[in-house]
């Protein structure tokens, strides 16, 4: 039994997770989960992550939630993989700013474009302003790559990779060529393809 035991349902957000996992290297285990079943929802689940939802993590006695947190935190646990960007380096600012970016405003923008709201809330009031600023902004990040921060592939990729691609196949971001571009060489990563795999593996139960 390995240190790590990534709470995963296949194929969900808890997928980031799992491409996080190949890419760090380490030996984990997995504890799958069946949303249809409810088992997300059981007792000894909701012990683990109260909110009732994947991805967690157990790492030793350490359990984290929220998938780009535990994103992050995998890459400081262990930085000799190279998917973080170290305190003290300038480039650690844009390297939080991605982290943060995916969940606090790429998935509302899908989320509310998706499912609309019953009258639209000012666009001061949302944390992600209005859904096109959201989409001129990561379009201009991913545009030069290869990543987001250059040639140096970070957490902050596995997340925002994970968000456009996840966007793209439910409609809820266009298929710009700036995403295809860059959710393509974010595919072609060995440990994304083999996640990947592992997923549709799982999926079939
Ligand atoms: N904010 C969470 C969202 C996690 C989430 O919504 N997971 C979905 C799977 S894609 C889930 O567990 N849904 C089951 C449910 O809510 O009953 C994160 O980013 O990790």
């Amino acid at each position: 039994m390995s240190n790590l035991t990534l709470y995963h349902a296949a194929p969900s957000r808890s997928s980031i997770v799992h491409w996080m996992l190949e890419e760090v290297g380490e030996p984990y285990d997995i504890h799958l989960l069946s949303l249809k079943k409810g088992e997300n929802r059981a007792a000894d689940y909701l012990a683990v992550n109260p909110m009732g939802k994947v991805p967690a993590l157990r790492h030793g006695d350490t359990v984290i939630t929220e998938a780009a947190a535990i994103c992050a935190y995998l890459a400081d646990a262990f930085p000799q993989a190279k998917l973080n960007v170290p305190v003290g380096d300038p480039r650690r600012g844009p390297y939080l700013k991605w982290l943060f970016f995916g969940p606090s405003c790429i998935e509302p923008a899908i989320m509310d474009r998706t499912f609309p709201r019953v009258g639209t809330p000012p666009r001061a009031a949302l944390g992600y302003g209005d859904y096109d600023t959201v989409i001129e902004v990561v379009a201009a990040a991913v545009r030069a790559g290869p990543y987001i921060l250059g040639e140096q592939f970070t957490a902050a990729d596995v997340v925002i990779g994970s968000g456009l691609r996840f966007g793209m196949m439910f409609k809820g971001l266009p298929e710009r060529p700036e995403f295809v571009a860059y959710a393509g060489r974010c595919a072609e990563r060995p440990a994304a393809k083999r996640a990947s795999m592992k997923d549709q593996e799982l999926a079939k139960g």
